[in-house]
């Protein structure tokens, strides 16, 4: 067989089953042995949906995402998605034709665009190398949490190469190979494995900063999504809050002391609750501006733990008390054994009541955070655990619960009444991804989501336009769930290509554009300082009518009444997917935005 046949060979060999991308003569051959070796392909209409899609996939599948592209061009157009999969250290592979004639006229430096970015640039070098090479990248993306570019030249794609098999291959060495079963699936690297676990004096540190704390909080981010037991057993332990970072909304969904995202998009509640903790422990979490809403809900002196795999991670964004290197799961379990043997009293003076006995009553929100599997907050009373913030928690830890002035009228929807009532009418079944912009907020507050793989956040490069592709790769990783896509016009309107492939798969998507007739963004950005908002406004476009042409159903929304149009849609059967064109007030900008402005 060729070289390309082989690597596509050795992918599905080694455990992927699906990959995206758009098909020219330069990534023909390896992709069509993906198909034949039993991967399904997905054809997408641009490269850079292409790319996200694959992102969105890995991260809501815990596999490696693939993606194939052409040469140069190809290459060039996936250049966004790559970025935000490099930088959010999505496992993924872009396999990419390599022109390496100066002459050709897809010839670029492939290498220098794809580290420009972040990306690591590997190379399929020669026929003998083939599996090997395959073998390398493959390992890179899944232990190593690196975005791959792996680059076919032409060439060498077309030599001849003789297939014996991932075990025995001419140029894998046994523990090439044995390794492999390891990193099959990323972010399950064995304890043995991990770069570096931490060591006992710091363990020791960290152990007594728990016992110590009145009122300490865990924020998990992207990090911990695999550590959601963990975290609880040592939260429940130690009497800590629990919080996510927005790329891990979801992750404690259902536990009583879920607090939800930290940072911009956080309910007062939890804004305040963040603030007063004496001991903040980031588990896998940069602890970014957007989490700390720029250090602000960090107390003066709250002590600040930051847990990660990567020491490069450590005291990046904050200056940290301590800094752990090791995996979330591993190092929350060694510490709970730690507080177990040491016998430690977690226990606080002044919480010795007895909180089963006098819990207070629900506030009858029925879908309300707590009256989960894991029971209620019957063992309050230890660390920030307690009787009060259980009944706070209940009352105001949703941002529906949240009294707001409607700001809809004159055919218009006000955002939060859109998002609420969408809430309402979607199954809780669900997974949303959402694109960038003024209106992102609405659906990352609103939205409920059932866990941490019901929310897909591709925001680590503040790109707009990826949230539909971004949806089209979540709703493939999870097909039991119903993908929902909240999108601005602008986004919108810069991915819409996509709608063609949601149709193409019979997707029961919900595509959501809350349009404003504006780059809402920046007309809120520069507006109160009297610019010219002529180059971010737009003529109202007619998205039913766009998104009808691309087989969808389609529902105009600009007022509640309107959303019994979607409530139809659910009724089924959801053989066409829905666009909700919901014409959005927008007079004034949205309070995260300006949060956002700051960082510019
Ligand atoms: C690829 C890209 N181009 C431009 C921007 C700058 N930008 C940020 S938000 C935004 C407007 C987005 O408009 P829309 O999708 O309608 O959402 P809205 O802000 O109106 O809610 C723009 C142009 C960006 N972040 N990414
Ligand atoms: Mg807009």
């Amino acid at each position: 067989m060729i070289v390309a046949e082989a690597v596509g060979r050795v992918l599905a060999e080694a455990g992927v089953d699906t990959a995206f991308g758009v098909v020219g003569s330069g990534n023909f051959h390896v992709t069509n042995a993906l198909v034949a070796h039993g991967v399904r392909f997905v054809a997408a209409r641009h490269e850079g949906g292409a790319t996200t899609m694959a992102d969105a996939y890995a991260r809501m599948s815990g596999k490696v995402g693939i993606v194939s592209v052409h040469q140069g061009p190809g290459l060039t157009n996936a250049v966004t998605g790559i970025a935000e999969a490099a930088k959010s250290r999505t496992p993924l592979i872009v396999l990419t034709g390599e022109a390496t004639d100066v002459r050709s006229n897809f010839h670029i430096d492939q290498d220098a665009l794809a580290a420009s970015v972040g990306a690591v640039p590997l190379r399929v070098t020669e026929a003998g190398r083939a599996v090997e090479d395959t073998l390398s990248a493959y390992r890179t993306a899944a232990r190593d949490r690196r975005t791959v570019v792996l680059n076919l030249p032409l060439d060498v794609q077309q030599e001849l190469v003789e297939w014996r098999g991932l075990i025995g291959e001419p140029h894998g060495t046994p523990s090439a190979v044995g390794s492999l079963s390891a990193v099959k699936s990323p972010g399950t690297l064995s304890d043995a494995e991990s770069p570096r676990t931490p060591s006992a004096a710091e363990l020791g540190t960290l152990v007594r900063l728990l016992a110590e704390a009145r009122r300490p909080v865990f924020v998990a981010g992207r990090g911990a999504r695999h550590a959601r037991a963990e975290l609880e057993e040592l939260a429940d332990a130690t009497g800590a809050l629990l919080a996510t970072s927005a790329v891990a909304k979801g992750l404690f969904r259902g536990n009583p002391w879920d607090l939800d995202v930290s940072g911009g998009f956080a309910t007062p509640l939890a804004a305040e609750l963040i603030r007063d903790a004496d001991l903040i422990v980031a588990w896998g979490c940069a602890l970014n501006m957007w989490t700390t809403r720029h250090g602000r809900l960090i107390g003066e002196h709250t002590k600040l733990v930051q847990v990660d795999l990567d020491e490069s991670a450590l005291g990046v964004h904050r200056p940290v008390t301590l800094g752990l290197v090791g995996d979330t799961a591993t190092t929350a379990r060694t510490v709970l054994h730690a507080l177990a043997s040491t016998g430690e009293t977690l226990a606080q003076a002044g919480d010795a009541r007895d909180p089963a006995r006098d819990a207070p009553a629900t506030t009858g929100d029925a879908r309300g955070p707590v009256g989960n599997a894991r029971g209620s907050a019957g063992d309050a009373g230890r660390g920030y655990q307690s009787v009060e913030v259980a009944a706070r928690i209940r009352a105001e830890g949703r941002w529906q619960a949240m009294p707001y002035d409607d700001e809809g009228g004159d055919g218009l929807i006000d955002p939060r009444t859109l998002t609420i009532g969408l809430d309402d009418l979607l199954p809780g079944e669900r997974i949303v991804a959402v694109d960038s912009g003024n209106f992102m907020g609405y659906p990352a507050m609103f939205l409920d989501v059932p866990d941490e793989r019901g929310f897909c956040f591709t925001q680590a490069f503040q790109s707009i336009g990826l949230g539909l592709a971004t949806a089209i790769g979540a709703a493939l990783a999870r097909p039991d769930r119903l993908p929902v896509a909240a999108l601005g016009d602008g986004g919108a309107l810069m991915g819409i290509a996509e709608l063609d492939t949601v149709v193409r798969l019979g997707l029961p998507m919900v595509v959501v554009v809350y349009d404003d007739e504006a780059y809402g963004a920046e007309v809120h950005h520069f507006g109160p300082h009297g610019h010219p908002l002529g180059t971010v406004r737009f003529p109202p476009a007619d998205f039913a009518a766009i998104a009808t042409g691309y087989g969808f159903a389609a529902v105009t929304v600009t007022g509640p009444g309107d959303l019994a149009g979607v409530a139809e849609w659910l009724k089924g059967p959801r053989d066409r997917p829905l666009l909700v064109h919901a014409k959005v007030a927008g007079k004034r900008g949205s309070w995260w935005l300006e949060e956002a402005f700051k960082g510019h």
